[in-house]
């Protein structure tokens, strides 16, 4: 199992990882590490997407070595303890068993056509194969479409469904009566998935802090936890995003999606360095199985081409 998932996040970060870790090579190879093979490194690394703050360190560390063992590999070796040391804090797993809340309350969010009802989905594929009785909630009232998408995001993981017949039903009010009928059917794991598009920004994020405090009536500490999702290819435009998602909900995890099949793997590390943010998992399709646990020292060694 654990071999497979390396294996996926290998496949989804090839492209980053080819175009990274052969960039590295072309440049380091059969050359004598001096100022302008140093410069030329670091407006790589730049364009990789892993940042200029962090390329520039990457490049002082390298200098700090005083080049004294110059191979591609020795080189890769600091970059790679370099990004580990960056995302090793930020691994996080969603301990559910150890958390007496009965459901666990997990709230998606994330603007729009990031990969939030994907990523509910998948969640619910995750715990429903752990043997956990999950719920999924269409909380994402504004469009027609997005309840059937979930509706079938439920049929294909086995978790109940819970909607409103009510077009434009109040979200909160459906979140909060969802809440009370998984408690009654002793639903272990309760996902509620969210708009990601309103009239505006003050109607998405007064839905959003009217979902939460509804929730909390029941349960004051719901919801257990509150993931946004972040499109791994939107680069500085992420950051922006969560800073505004923080300012109304306590985000306690992040879901970076699309990884596959882009050479954008590297924003992950700006993501992560800025943010601070813990990392749960990464998207790598659009499959139920597409979501790979979020462990730094594979992460940087998928991204890197190293074994
Ligand atoms: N390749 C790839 N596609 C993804 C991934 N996650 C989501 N998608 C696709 O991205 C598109 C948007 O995903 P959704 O899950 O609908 O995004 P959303 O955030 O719910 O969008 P809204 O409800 O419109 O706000 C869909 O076509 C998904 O299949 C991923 O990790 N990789
Ligand atoms: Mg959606």
């Amino acid at each position: 199992m654990v071999v497979t998932w390396i294996k996926n996040l290998k496949k989804s970060l090839s492209k980053s990882s080819s175009v990274i870790g052969e960039g590295i090579k072309k440049i380091i190879k059969s050359r004598k590490i001096d100022d302008s093979t140093l410069e030329e490194l670091e407006n790589h690394l730049i364009s990789s997407d892993i940042g200029i703050v962090f390329s520039e360190e990457i490049i002082t560390e390298i200098k700090n070595k005083k080049y004294l063992d110059t191979s591609v590999e020795a080189v890769k070796k600091i970059i790679l303890n370099s990004i580990i040391k960056v995302l090793k804090p930020l691994e996080k797993e969603v301990l559910i068993g150890k958390i007496n809340t009965h459901p666990f309350i997990i709230l998606v969010v994330g603007v729009n056509g990031v990969g939030k009802t994907a990523t509910v989905g998948k969640l619910a594929y995750k715990f429903s194969s752990q043997g956990k009785k999950v719920g999924i909630v269409a909380a994402d009232t504004f469009r027609a479409a997005a309840v059937e998408q979930l509706e079938i995001w439920s049929k294909r993981t086995n978790s109940t469904f819970f909607s409103s017949k009510i077009e434009n039903a109040d979200p909160a009010s459906l979140s909060y009566s969802s809440y009370l009928k998984a408690k009654e059917q002793k639903i272990d794991i309760l996902i509620i998935d969210t708009a990601g598009r309103l009239h505006n920004k003050s109607n998405l994020m007064d839905q959003l802090t009217k979902i939460i405090r509804v929730l909390k009536k029941i349960n004051a500490s719901a919801p257990d936890e509150v993931i946004l999702v972040l499109d791994g290819n939107t680069g500085q435009n992420s950051i922006k995003q969560a800073s505004v998602f923080k300012e109304i909900c306590d985000i306690n995890s992040l879901i970076i999606s699309k990884l596959d099949g882009t050479a954008k793997g590297g924003a992950v590390i700006p993501i992560g360095k800025t943010l601070k943010i813990p990392i749960i998992g990464l998207g790598v399709g659009e499959q139920k199985e597409d979501l790979v646990k979020f462990e730094a020292d594979e992460f940087a060694r998928a991204l890197l081409d190293i074994n």
